[in-house]
């Protein structure tokens, strides 16, 4: 993060911010916020290795619009293409490991007990494995696996029993395998929207890290911790289509900024 005025410094840095008492402003209304909601995107997990959504078609995937992908007419025209790339997608994650932001998180947590609420928007697994195992996951889980269409069976057929293949599908009725995440054009899960609009409008600080922003209603929590007079700190080293919710925008990587903002010693009432 740019701290001094440099000829380099960010041309997305808001005219005028100083870096430095932004992040100081921050660390201080975090550290008075009895009750903080982090909303994160795959931004996070970038330093992890896994690529952002946008900038995920990278290879043989680069001409595939991801909401096409991600979406149910994209994988019932093209089945094995969609799973081809969620098993892609699995791999690279299993590969991950969580980065200082994720375990900077998991570890205030531990050390504020019912402070914090992490929301996040990514499938992937590494808010869990650093320890973050109540965080709502909005868009579902990439490592889950459910039937494309409701099974007809009184007890449903467990997906484990499917045939394999790519995707794999139940050997009697022929439904296809699909991953247990929320595609394009699909109701995200109730109970985790519900809770997570309920912590944004009773939160008394938002930290929204490594999102574009562009995916609804994941991106209106913002606006709703803003209306409900929360402090709004956005990470990001790039803008993003919500950082008008925000009263203060750090221009950064989340596994520099997290620490600085959360460590033990930060102002987060360590
Ligand atoms: C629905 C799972 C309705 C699958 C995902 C209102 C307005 C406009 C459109 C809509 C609207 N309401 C609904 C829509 C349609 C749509 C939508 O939002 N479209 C957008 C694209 C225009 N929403 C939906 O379809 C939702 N469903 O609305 O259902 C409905 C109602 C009734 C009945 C039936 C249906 C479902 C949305 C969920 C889709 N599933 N994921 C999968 O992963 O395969 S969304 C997916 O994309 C991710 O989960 C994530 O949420 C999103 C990508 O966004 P980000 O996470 O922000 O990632 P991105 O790559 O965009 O940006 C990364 C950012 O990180 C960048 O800003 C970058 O600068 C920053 N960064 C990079 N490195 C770092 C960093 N930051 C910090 N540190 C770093 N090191």
């Amino acid at each position: 993060m740019t701290l001094e005025a440099d000829p380099g410094a960010d041309p997305g840095a808001d005219p005028g911010a100083d870096p430095g008492a932004d992040l100081a402003a921050a660390s201080r209304a975090l550290a008075a916020a009895r009750s903080v909601v982090v909303l994160t995107g795959a931004g996070i997990s970038a330093e992890s290795g896994i690529p952002t959504f946008r900038d995920a078609l990278t290879g043989l995937w680069a001409h595939f619009d991801p909401q096409e992908l991600a979406s149910e007419p994209g994988f019932r025209a093209h089945p094995q293409r969609v799973w081809d790339w969620y098993a892609e997608r699995r791999e690279r994650m299993r590969r991950a490991d969580p980065n200082a932001a994720h375990r900077v998180l998991a570890d205030f947590a531990r050390r504020h007990p019912g402070r914090l609420t992490v929301v996040t928007q990514n499938v992937d697994d590494l808010h869990q494995r650093a320890g973050c195992s109540d965080a709502i996951r909005l868009h579902g889980d990439l490592l889950a696996d459910r039937w494309l269409d409701p099974c007809p069976r009184p007890a449903a057929c467990s997906t484990s029993r499917a045939t394999p293949g790519r995707p794999p599908r139940c050997a009697d009725c022929g439904n296809l395998v699909r991953p247990g995440v929320v595609w394009f054009g699909e109701m995200l899960p109730l109970v985790e929207i519900g809770r997570a609009e309920h912590a944004a409008a009773h939160c008394e600080a938002m930290l929204v890290v490594g999102t574009s922003g562009a995916v609804w209603p994941a991106a209106g929590l913002a606006g709703l911790a803003r209306r409900a007079g929360a402090t709004v700190v956005i990470v990001n080293p790039e803008p993003s289509e919500i950082d008008a919710e925000a009263s203060i925008r750090l221009r950064g990587r989340a596994a520099e900024l997290l620490p600085r903002l959360l460590a033990p010693g930060s102002d987060a009432k360590s």
